[in-house]
């Protein structure tokens, strides 16, 4: 399809009440040859009307999802909740399982997917027991590697064993949802790339390939690939 449209959710300033998006996704998704349109609409009804409009959707990076979500407490460790987007992409999520449209989640994009299938997450990963995943180098340097699994929708997009990726969460997908691959993994086991089995494309990674993407073939393929599906 030429110039797909791709529905992006936004981001929320909660201090000013404000939706905003990243610039690194817009930029990422033109450069892939999609139309970015930012998605805030709430009723489930003009939900579904944005589903038939956009071709694709992204779901970016953000704040950690409620764990009452998967019915666990908040634990001191949980940083900021932005109950808006847990509401809006949770039905959102919902709603794409139902048909065939590509999803690509982004960092709590993927953690969002997960959740919107069943599975949870660790709502800290101590620094210690886990590799670095909360990375004080620059948005796009790379910090740790990733296993690709051979024959998953994100070894064909990237073609390669093992990817160099950026990390930017303190949150990780713990129990996997049903009818998921986990197709990509660090060095310790966290998964780090999630996608549904029998769906064209819902991939979901955990890292930021939109930082990336500019100097990256690789990371670029991930927003190819979304836009290729539409
Ligand atoms: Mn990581």
């Amino acid at each position: 399809m030429q110039m797909p449209i791709i529905g992006i959710l936004p981001q929320y300033d909660m201090q000013r009440n404000r939706w905003f998006l990243c610039e690194p996704y817009e930029r990422a998704v033109r450069a892939a040859g999609g139309i970015p349109l930012v998605i805030t609409v709430r009723t489930q009804a003009q939900q579904r009307r944005v589903l038939e409009l956009a071709d694709g959707f992204l779901f970016p990076g953000g704040p950690d999802p409620n764990p009452l979500l998967f019915g666990e407490d908040v634990l001191p460790e949980c940083r900021a909740i932005c109950a808006k987007r847990d509401r809006l992409e949770l039905s959102m999520l919902r709603l794409l399982l139902e048909g065939k449209k590509p999803v690509l989640g982004i960092c709590r994009g993927v953690q969002m997917m997960n959740l919107a299938l069943g599975g949870d997450l660790y709502q800290d990963l101590p620094v210690g027991r886990w590799q670095m995943h909360n990375q004080t180098a620059a948005d796009d340097e790379p910090t740790h590697t990733v296993r690709v699994v051979k024959g998953s929708l994100l070894h064909q997009l990237v073609g390669r064993k093992s990817v160099a990726v950026n990390s930017f969460h303190h949150q990780g997908l713990r129990k996997i949802a049903k009818g998921c691959l986990v197709s990509g993994r660090t060095g310790d086991g966290l998964p780090e790339a999630l996608e549904k089995t029998g769906h064209p494309f819902f991939l979901g990674v955990q890292w930021h390939p939109e930082h990336l993407a500019a100097r990256r073939p690789e990371a670029a393929a991930l927003f190819r690939g979304l836009i290729e599906y539409c």
